[in-house]
């Protein structure tokens, strides 16, 4: 299959600039304020590693992120058949793309339990926050999507408005569209598919730069598009810099207000829901009905818990994350000086804070180290 790359409401990128990173209104701002890193950068005496740059992989349950990831570190990412995602935390593979090293990230996807959004958002949003106060730059997202899917289901419908808050307007030109499982395809069908798609879900995106791929499950079609994601400026995306400039809590960001109100909705319709059963079950007993009373109140149980766990996921959204991802970057600088240790990369101080490094696997493959996140 060829591949098929538009560039749409932008120049084509011919080679590699660094820029500064744009805010989410169009302003240029300072990537990192004051940078933390470079504080304790230059007390630590730190290098600065060419090894220090991201590409977030991202897309519902299902979509291949962990496949796409195999293909460029074979055996680092587990993969799955589910419908619950698969990968439960962010996991980190740094690998080599030519003379390019390149740490790809992971992460879960945003499945059918609608519950779990929150929890996946603050998942995302913590590694994202790490990421821009180390000050690692960020060169990209990958957008999985499922061209065998037979419709633009709710998980992927939520999925693609939280992503678009998550990024922002100016961060477009850094995200590649990514159609996954060409090669289970009856090829018509999908093509008309994949027109549909960017004419509709995707034309937005696409006007604004974003780049498209039809991915042919190979490594080196895996390889080119996180070649041509490297080629752009570094980013800073929206909830970056609400975050970590404007000081917001992850509810108060645009993506975490979106998976917010939702979640607040879904509260509303089961506190009807539980204070009906309530009504239902004192007239079940006025009227001596025992059986019925004690169906109710089973029906009860399920619903006050599932009341519960949306309770839970609206604390989840109340994090002040880049308060709590400062003092973690802080406590591992600290626990290294203690030792009379020093860091070597930012990346190192990434899993430090984010999770533990998995050791690679016995490879030929040299270049290659997995990280999972907490
Ligand atoms: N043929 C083919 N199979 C694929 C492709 N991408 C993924 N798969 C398969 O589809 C299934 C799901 O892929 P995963 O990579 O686990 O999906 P994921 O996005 O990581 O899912 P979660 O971790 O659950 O969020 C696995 O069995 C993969 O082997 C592809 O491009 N082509
Ligand atoms: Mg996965």
């Amino acid at each position: 299959m060829s591949l098929i790359k538009l560039f749409r409401g932008k120049n084509i990128p011919t080679q590699s600039s660094k820029a500064e990173p744009p805010t989410s209104d169009g302003q240029l701002f300072e990537a990192t304020g004051s940078d933390p890193f470079e504080t304790i950068g230059q007390t630590q005496n730190w290098n600065l590693l060419p090894s220090d740059s991201l590409i977030m992989v991202m897309g519902v349950t299902g979509s291949g992120k962990s496949y796409f990831i195999n293909q460029l570190r074979p055996n680092s990412a587990a993969e799955g058949h589910g419908l619950q995602s698969e990968t439960k935390v962010c996991q980190i593979v740094r690998t080599n793309i030519g003379a390019t090293t390149v740490a790809m990230i992971d992460t879960p996807g945003f499945d059918d339990e609608e519950i779990d959004d929150a929890e996946t958002l603050g998942i995302i949003t913590r590694l994202l926050t790490t990421q821009f106060r180390l000050g690692i730059r960020l060169k990209g997202i990958i957008y999985l999507h499922r061209i065998n899917d037979t419709r633009f289901s709710g998980s992927a419908r939520r999925f693609l408005k939280v992503f678009q808050e998550v990024c922002g307007e100016n961060a477009i030109p850094n995200i590649a569209l990514v159609t996954t499982m060409w090669s289970k395809s009856p090829h018509q069908i999908y093509l008309q598919r994949d027109v549909q798609l960017q004419n509709n879900w995707w034309a937005q995106l696409i006007s604004k730069g974003a780049l498209i791929f039809q991915y042919d499950g190979s490594r080196a079609m895996a390889e080119t598009i996180v070649g041509q994601l490297f080629r752009e400026r570094d980013v800073v995306l929206k909830i970056q810099h609400q975050l970590s400039n404007e000081h917001h809590l992850l509810e108060q960001t645009s993506a975490g207000a979106l998976v917010s109100s939702e979640i607040e909705e879904r509260l509303t319709i089961l506190d009807e829901e539980v204070r009906s059963i309530a009504d239902d079950i004192t007239e079940a007993n006025k009227s001596g009905n025992r059986e019925k009373a004690h169906q109710l109140n089973i029906q009860l149980q399920e619903q006050s818990s599932r009341r519960e766990r949306q309770a839970m996921a609206r604390e989840e959204l109340k994090q002040d994350i880049d308060s709590d991802t400062g003092s973690e970057i802080e406590r591992a600088v600290e626990t290294k000086k203690s030792k009379g240790e020093r860091w070597e990369s930012r990346l190192q101080v990434f899993e430090a804070v984010v999770g533990q490094l998995i050791p690679p696997r016995a490879t030929k493959t040299t270049d290659l180290e997995v990280l999972n996140c907490k």
